[in-house]
């Protein structure tokens, strides 16, 4: 049966995640087969279609591995779409300013804690079911600061109480006009630093994307807590290009 709600270890203790952008439950499958604490299925970057979403959730709950998906844009309807599909939490990328955190988390939880519509429509009897207004069926709302905007507002945006905050490197030197691999390496300006500590003191989960080991080093001792150390477009080309590269030598 697919995974309830997630419990906050994902955000807690989610540095194994490997980040998905191709809409295909049979990678799916054989990734979560190995055990990653979490996959992020893109549906920004990513190729995902919503109707793609339904198999490669379960492909990933098959296995006990909760997948967490970050849609395109702020679209309320399209976030309860998504969870409707059985995702475990949702991240929603660029968040600039209170008013927007307060709308998007909201659509993540059902009244009297927020707007989520309830349909409960698609799951199978032999499912259980989501129980409206029982906090642990919630899904994560996770929302993403990216820019110099949503830094700077960073109080307003805690105060709407996400599950967490999931920083988004590569927007984010584009806004600050840093090097991508600077930012994660050594955090010039001391942002990410204070990012963690901040939402330390809100009681918020701090992520980030790094997409390699070494890029999540830095991270994980400024205290983020759940990022993507891979992703499924990483490992095919270096694995193939490991082979090739083995087999010229062999
Ligand atoms: C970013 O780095 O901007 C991202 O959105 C990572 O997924
Ligand atoms: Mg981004």
């Amino acid at each position: 049966s697919p995974l309830k709600a997630p419990s906050l270890d994902l955000v807690e203790r989610g540095r194994r995640g490997v980040w998905i952008g191709l809409p295909e439950a049979a990678s799916i499958e054989l990734i979560c087969a190995e055990g990653p604490d979490w996959i992020g299925i893109d549906g920004q970057h990513g190729q995902a279609e919503l109707s793609d979403l339904l198999g490669m959730v379960d492909a990933a709950n098959v296995f006990g591995v909760p997948a967490i998906v970050r849609v395109p844009g702020h679209d309320a309807g399209w976030a309860g779409r998504v969870i409707d599909s059985g995702a475990q939490g949702i991240i929603f990328p660029t968040v600039e300013d209170g008013e927007t955190a307060a709308r998007l988390v909201s659509a993540c939880r059902f009244a009297p804690r927020g707007n989520r519509s309830y349909g409960p429509t698609r799951r199978s009897p032999r499912y259980a079911k989501t129980v409206p207004g029982v906090r642990a069926d919630d899904p994560l709302a996770i929302l993403m600061v990216e820019t110099r905007t949503g830094y700077e507002n960073l109080d307003a945006i805690l105060a709407a109480e996400p599950d967490g905050i999931f920083i988004g490197p590569y927007d984010l030197s584009l806004s600050l006009g840093v090097d991508f691999d600077a930012l994660l390496v050594s955090d010039p300006d001391g942002i990410l630093r204070d990012v963690a500590q901040r939402c330390a003191d809100a009681g918020v989960a701090a992520g980030i994307y790094t997409g390699s080991i070494d890029l999540s080093l830095g991270p994980i001792g400024w205290g983020y807590s759940f990022m993507p150390i891979t992703s499924d477009y990483s490992l095919l080309s270096t694995a193939t290009r490991g082979v090739l590269a083995d087999f010229e030598r062999a």
